[in-house]
């Protein structure tokens, strides 16, 4: 069996020194080694794209090899069609509440992701790491944020799921991408997570539980909001600093089946889930 190689790109603008930089573009891929030249250079492209103006990226290349590689089942998308990003943000606390997460915890988390780092307007790189009970936070070395890492759909499932996102006019990179990630982050040990994008042209959001799956919400973002990820821990369960070694290190390939199905609302959502 090949191994595989875990490739990372991040780009940013403004001066290298810590912290100072502004996060452009990330991705992540984990493929056999002789589709790693062409990850590489896609995430190269994107990093390039038009409107972008880099001044630093890095690309990292790691040789994984496939035993020490875990497959999991993809988690099941269910798009809730709220016409506002209030009533989004109704439905995702109740998702959130029903995985255990603390109210203090989840507008927190909200605060976060509307406001950014410390409320000053700044995205962080990757996630910030509240604890399910204190609202302890953990946002990484110089406020960089928690990443995960290691992760992709499994070379023979890519397609066929590619296939059912697209069926169900869900093809965004974005979509596929946070939920191969949101299936990991969940894998290792988190119990939620809340996200919208830093993109402020994109604001399509999702919170994710085991009880839920991945819940997204096509107008999540409310307008001027900067973006970004929560992921919420228990620290009955494991240290921040346990969970965010098992971010980066556990390596998951991710495969079927995947379901998705669209509901319009509060009240859909909170029936069972026996019909499609
Ligand atoms: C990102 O920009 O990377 C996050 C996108 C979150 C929403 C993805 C979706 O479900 O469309
Ligand atoms: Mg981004």
């Amino acid at each position: 069996v090949a191994d595989f190689f875990n490739v990372r790109m991040r780009s940013s603008a403004g001066p290298s020194i810590a912290g100072e930089s502004i996060h452009l573009s990330g991705g992540e891929r984990l493929v056999p080694d002789g589709d790693a030249r062409d990850a590489a250079r896609e995430l190269l492209d994107r990093a390039f794209k038009a409107g972008m103006s880099p001044d630093q990226i890095h690309i990292t290349m790691e040789r994984v090899p496939s035993g020490k590689i875990r497959h999991i089942p993809c988690l099941p998308v269910t798009t809730v069609d709220c016409p506002s990003p209030g009533s989004a943000r109704a439905v995702a606390e109740r998702v959130l509440a029903r995985a255990g997460i603390d109210s203090a915890a989840i507008s927190t988390a909200f605060d976060h992701i509307r406001s950014g780092f410390d409320g000053c307007g700044s995205v962080l790189r990757g996630a910030m790491l509240l604890d399910i009970r204190t609202g302890k936070r953990d946002c990484g070395t110089h406020g960089a944020g928690i990443r995960a890492s290691r992760f992709d759909y499994s070379p023979g499932t890519i397609d066929m799921l590619a296939g059912v996102l697209d069926a169900a006019g869900l093809g965004h990179y974005r979509t596929r991408e946070a939920l191969a990630l949101a299936t990991k982050v969940l894998a290792s040990g988190v119990v939620a997570e809340l996200c919208w994008s830093d993109d402020p042209t994109y604001d399509a959001g999702y919170v994710s539980s085991a009880v839920d799956g991945y819940v997204r919400f096509p107008h999540f973002k409310p307008a001027g909001a900067v973006g970004g990820r929560v992921f919420f821990f228990d620290s009955d369960l494991c240290s921040a600093e346990s969970l965010a070694t098992r971010l980066k290190s556990d390596a998951f390939l991710i495969d079927g089946p995947l379901t998705v199905r669209t509901l319009s609302g509060f009240e859909a959502f909170v029936e069972p889930r026996t019909q499609r």
